[in-house]
């Protein structure tokens, strides 16, 4: 009797315009007649959603019926960009969208751009986490993401004066794609005592009591797989103000002020994401946020799993945990924490359940960016978790005491609690010893964590812990989304688009490298890539830019690491060079525009200041008539995920030059190269593996390696060590105030020139010079550059987030898909 109430989406024009056209003038209360883009926007999306919700529930049934294993993937960060393009794509309808449209009175273009961004996340951990969602729902597995659902996103930046100012990104005004649950809230606890009690078996007993409550309210999005009717969820937290906590006595007695004062408390943990990126500040709020978070979905978890009675005893049979770096490492204790003190098991028994169900993935090496939290702050904010971790400790140093008694040292070094003043609690090692895996993202990234940070958990556990699963990327998004005549181009070589659920398929362009027109084809694609670029950077910048010159672009996070200043510095090198040349030598020049992008974390001046510079040189490079067309150097505003969708298939060249052993593995480096751009990079991150895929006759690499940075910087503490020449005459030119007050860059110069140039600028600055001049030099000769591109695209394969999702599902996590056509 239900199947004729059931609801069926739209599949024709007609039908599409018809539900586009209901939801404005009903939903929306809109009238036809002033239906502005954003209004079509709103009445497409709600078309859309309404397609997507029908596959949503139907899968989310399946997945409890079938009731095999899932897996939950924990991250504070997920950098989604727009849905409903993707939403188009995914169920193979948008050239029905396109259509109807185009009837209504709109471009398609104009109409998807209106969409705000779902920017809730830093960079590449975040948009990585977006990625993993599109191929698990595309793999059928199921999986469901948690995150936290901030009120304001990442923020946006503008450039004012040469400078980053920060806007807050208050992004929730019209969000047709989540589902706030009011239903499913979960009371959160913090502060508060422990109390120990005997109970009715004659057990001692843990109790948590007082402290506050804030509820967390479930809101959930619906994430659809590409050519799949699997859509999966990712269930977003926001706090609110626990109704049993409300302060009716405040309110009561009259103080309605202090009342709201409390709500107002409570609504603050989810309110904004921690702009840090691989930058750990400890703050108070942000442990706070992820408490609030692993309780949240750990309460949610569990309820799920006692749904079906069976025993925790096979827990980790019916669910997976992975955690996105140590953000989420307190799951691992309220894990331990419900099984012992809530259900009762011995604690030996729920420790084993907790190493079985959770998997841990490391994104960072750099001292900086792990994860510590004071003692005193976890103490007061969580009592009882502190206790756990001690006990924790306490057996896993016993064990070591007793396996390894020669090493005294050892002890002191792998204990959890670092005993500084005040003490910390070393998360890395937290999330190390409660996980049964731990892996790293790229080969090198996974081979120098082993060496470094877990060198002792190598000898503790053995190897085989520690694994690697090198990041990928979805192409979805990242070659049919932003790039969409390619991957038409592509489709009509290889017969349909069967390479976008199998990456490898690419390798069959490599068959077509002497086909003439599919060449002159794809090198007008890239063409026109630059053109829309150009338009981009003219209409936000003012700056004029020839789309005929090379496009040379490093957009990501502004990090010392990331060499941002490398980059620039060898823009200055290449300004100086040009105004030293007489008019011959500039003829034969090849004409560049520099591009840069990305946020500096708020707090972060040097990377504030490496923005300023880029800048300052833009505004005297690009009015330099000496000049012209030779170059141009900008700065695109607000990087984010949509720009990126611009930027990335517009690249010639893109840059990728950490410090090497400092990028765990990058992943705009892969975007890059599948949207036919050539890259310079250091061995560093996954440029390795990258090589290793296209060849180095496809790659330009250049600087120092891993293995001899520690060398370097000792050679730069002991003096042992001379400024380059051409990096010398880069800063007398800076402090000659060519570029403005020379002091307002003094000490990004002494940064590197007296302060032992940690991230060895320097030392790099000859072959970076000299590798550029290589891709002049490569780019005159348009035939076997294209020839590189087209080469390069076809060995990108295993780059695909697919195939690492692939990994993670049969070395980590254990699950099978569910193909919804079988049932
Ligand atoms: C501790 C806290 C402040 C923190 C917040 C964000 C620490 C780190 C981060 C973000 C880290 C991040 O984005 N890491 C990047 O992860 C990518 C995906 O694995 C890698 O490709 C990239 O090399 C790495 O820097």
């Amino acid at each position: 009797a239900w199947k004729k109430h059931s609801i069926h989406g739209f599949t024709t024009k007609e039908q599409f315009e018809n539900e586009t056209v209901r939801h404005i003038e009903t939903t929306l209360a809109r009238s036809l007649f002033n239906c502005d883009e954003l209004a079509a926007y709103s009445g497409a999306a709600l078309a859309f959603r309404d397609r997507l919700v029908i596959e949503w529930n139907k899968t989310q049934q399946r997945q409890t019926f079938a009731d095999q294993k899932r897996v939950y993937y924990l991250s504070l960060e997920f950098l989604m960009g727009r849905a409903l393009d993707n939403a188009m794509l995914n169920v193979g309808l948008k050239d029905v969208a396109r259509d109807g449209l185009k009837e209504l009175g709109f471009r398609i273009e104009d109409v998807i751009s209106q969409e705000h961004d779902a920017a809730l996340g830093n960079g590449g951990l975040g948009r990585l986490a977006a990625c993993f969602l599109d191929s698990m729902a595309t793999l059928n597995y199921p999986a469901w993401g948690y995150g936290l659902r901030y009120r304001y996103g990442i923020f946006k930046q503008e450039i004012v004066d040469g400078y980053q100012v920060e806007i807050p990104d208050y992004w929730l005004d019209f969000n047709p794609w989540e589902f706030p649950r009011h239903d499913i809230t979960v009371d959160i606890q913090f502060y508060g005592y422990v109390r120990k009690e005997i109970n009715e078996d004659g057990k001692t007993v843990a109790i948590w009591e007082g402290g506050e409550i804030v509820d967390a309210v479930a809101f959930d999005v619906p994430i659809p797989g590409y050519g799949t009717s699997t859509t999966n969820n990712l269930r977003l937290w926001s706090s609110k103000a626990s109704k049993g906590e409300f302060d009716f006595q405040k309110f009561n007695s009259g103080d309605y002020e202090a009342s709201v004062g409390d709500q107002q408390r409570a609504e603050t943990i989810s309110a904004v994401l921690y702009p840090n990126d691989n930058l750990d500040r400890g703050k108070e709020l942000r442990l706070k946020q992820q408490y609030f978070w692993c309780a949240a979905s750990l309460y949610d978890i569990v309820r799920r799993f006692k749904k079906s009675k069976k025993p925790f005893s096979q827990f980790p049979e019916k669910v997976a945990i992975q955690l996105n770096d140590t953000h989420p490492t307190l799951a691992i204790v309220e894990l331990q924490r419900i099984l012992v003190d809530i259900e009762g098991l011995e604690w030996s028994e729920a420790w084993s359940i907790v190493q079985a169900t959770f998997s841990y993935a490391n994104h960072t090496v750099m001292p900086e960016a792990l994860e510590k939290w004071s003692v005193p702050l976890m103490q007061n904010l969580l009592p009882r978790h502190l206790q756990i971790i001690y006990e924790v400790n306490m057996q896993f140093l016993q064990y070591v005491e007793k396996t390894f008694p020669k090493d005294r040292d050892m002890l002191s070094r792998v204990s959890i609690i670092e005993e500084s003043n005040p003490k910390m609690v070393r998360m890395a090692y937290l999330a190390t010893i409660g996980s049964h895996k731990v892996n790293g993202v790229a080969e090198l990234h996974s081979d120098l964590i082993k060496t470094t940070i877990f060198k002792d958990f190598v000898t503790i556990y053995g190897p085989d812990k520690f694994t690697n699963v090198t990041n990928g990327i979805t192409p979805r998004r990242w070659l049919h989304q932003a790039n969409p005549k390619l991957s038409e181009l592509i489709a009509s070589k290889l017969g349909g688009y069967d390479f976008l659920t199998d990456l490898t398929k690419l390798n069959k362009l490599e068959n077509f490298l002497d086909d003439e027109k599919f060449k002159k084809e794809w090198q007008a694609i890239k063409y026109d890539n630059k053109v829309r670029l150009a338009r981009h950077i003219k209409e936000t910048t003012g700056v004029t830019v020839n789309p005929k010159a090379l496009f040379d672009i490093q957009v990501k996070r502004i990090h010392e690491y990331k060499r941002q200043q490398l980059n620039i510095l060898g823009v200055i090198h290449r300004y100086l060079s040009i105004k030293a040349m007489n008019p011959e030598e500039r003829k034969k020049l090849q004409p560049r525009v520099s591009i840069f992008g990305g946020k500096a974390a708020p707090g972060y001046w040097m990377a504030k200041t490496i923005i300023h510079l880029v800048c300052s040189v833009g505004e005297v490079v690009n009015n330099d008539k000496d000049v012209g067309d030779l170059l141009k150097v900008v700065y695109v505003e607000d990087y984010n995920v949509s720009k990126a969708e611009i930027i990335v298939p517009a690249s010639d060249i893109s840059e990728h030059i950490s410090t090497a052993g400092t990028e765990a593995s990058g992943t705009s480096n892969m975007k890059f190269v599948l949207n036919g751009g050539l890259i310079i990079g250091t061995c560093d991150g996954a440029n390795i593996e990258i090589t290793r895929e296209i060849s180095t006759d496809n790659i330009f690499l250049f600087g120092n390696l891993a293995e001899d940075v520690e060398d370097l910087r000792h050679a730069h503490t002991y003096g042992s060590f001379r400024l380059d020449a051409d990096l010398a005459r880069v800063f007398s030119a800076i402090k000659s105030n060519m570029f403005g007050d020379a002091s307002r860059f003094s000490a990004l110069c002494n940064s590197i020139t007296d302060h032992g140039d940690y991230y060895l600028v320097s030392d790099d600055f000859n072959s970076y010079i000299k590798t550029h001049e290589l891709v002049d030099e490569a780019y005159k000769d348009q035939t076997a550059w294209l020839e590189k591109c087209i080469t390069s695209v076809a060995r990108m394969g295993f780059f695909s987030s697919d195939r690492c999702i692939q990994e993670y599902a049969d070395m980590i996590w254990n699950i099978e898909p569910l193909d919804p056509e079988s049932s």
